[in-house]
């Protein structure tokens, strides 16, 4: 490993081709390489779609070759931001960890601007796809030394979740599969892989203490914690974030399927590793927002433990949630055999819509 705590940015002058960036293994390890990577993606993309201006307030000199003027645009511009002399045309050092260089990270992350709603897979090639996938990872996953970007680069299985938000008293309270989970792993640079599930990521409406019992609740059967110490429970849901979550078992939830680890006849589900602190409904009005958050009289009550489970859904298009990630029993089957050997996932749930 290079002693170099630095990225160093070569121009290329070729026209109309970003400068090559050549990094060098720093204190980091290889995350140094691989933000050089990422901001060399960037400068590609500026170049390729002109966009240089948005980035960095640059234009097209209107005499001059513009072929010329986007890449010595960019060198000039990054010597600028870096304040380095414009005799050094050919070399920029960048330090990470720098707020520019996180920047850089950042919008290569970012751009282009990923579409609103679940994303459109279609017509994506299974690298094509995890690249996508890897995009809405990076937006929670800040620093390119998170975890969840190892485990994806080591092989591992991620899930990700994208959610679309919807009201707990949707379809009479008894929730809507409009959410889509995804798993995903790549072998090795050619080999990708992404499966894609139908799922809820929201609780519905018949769990909720103080509407469950007009959309059918007869049972009493009621989750969440009250928040407002009004004497009711308030629903809860999974805030966006990066979660661990791992294989086990527990009655009611889900078809009996292969016992894992000597533990026979077991009902599977992913539960959380660690507790999860919940946005919950405080006021009952289905939705989960600022006006809740007003609410929180007891702030212990957010904390949801490690309830929030994958699970398989109810029947006849009852999501079965109390703020738990559910499927349909054969889409869950589907979900669960894609999941392999792994017995514990980073969890990451991205609300798009
Ligand atoms: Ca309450
Ligand atoms: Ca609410």
């Amino acid at each position: 490993m290079s002693a170099s705590t630095n990225a160093t940015l070569f121009s290329g002058g070729r026209a109309f081709s970003a400068p090559t960036l050549r990094g060098t293994v720093g204190t980091d390890g290889q995350n140094n390489q691989q933000d050089v990577l990422t901001i060399q993606r960037l400068l590609n993309q500026i170049i390729k779609h002109g966009h240089l201006q948005k980035f960095f307030g640059a234009t097209v000199p209107e005499n001059g070759n513009p072929r010329d003027g986007y890449t010595w645009m960019v060198v000039r511009k990054i010597q600028e931001i870096y304040n380095l002399p414009r005799n050094r045309m050919n070399a920029v050092t960048i330090a990470p960890g720098d707020a520019t260089y996180r920047k850089l990270v950042h919008l290569s992350t970012t751009y282009p601007a990923l579409p609103s709603g679940i994303p459109n897979f279609s017509g994506l090639n299974p690298k094509e796809s995890f690249n996508l996938c890897l995009r809405y990872i990076k937006q929670k996953a800040t620093g390119n030394s998170h975890p969840v970007l190892q485990d994806l680069e080591n092989g591992k299985r991620v899930i990700l979740s994208f959610r679309k938000t919807t009201s707990t008293k949707a379809n009479q309270g008894r929730g809507l599969y409009d959410d889509v989970t995804i798993v995903l792993w790549k072998r090795n640079e050619a080999e990708h892989f992404v499966y894609s599930f139908e799922s809820n990521t929201e609780p519905a409406a018949y769990y909720d203490q103080k509407f469950g019992s007009q959309y059918g609740n007869s049972r009493q059967k009621f989750t969440g914690n009250d928040a407002d110490r009004d004497g009711v429970a308030d629903l809860g849901r999974i805030p966006d974030g990066i979660y661990r979550f791992g294989k086990d078992y527990k009655a009611h939830f889900g078809k009996q399927q292969e016992a894992v680890g000597g533990k026979k006849h077991g009902y599977n589900i992913l539960k959380p590793r660690e507790n999860i602190t919940a946005e919950r409904d405080i006021n009952h009005d289905g939705k989960f927002d600022e006006a809740d958050r007003k609410l929180i009289k007891k702030q212990s009550q957010m904390n949801s433990g490690q309830t929030f489970y994958f699970h398989r859904g109810g029947k006849g298009g009852f999501t079965g949630s109390g703020g738990c990630q559910t499927m349909k029993q054969p889409v869950f089957d589907a979900f669960w055999e894609k999941l392999g050997q792994q017995q514990e996932f980073y969890y990451v749930l991205i609300t798009v819509a």
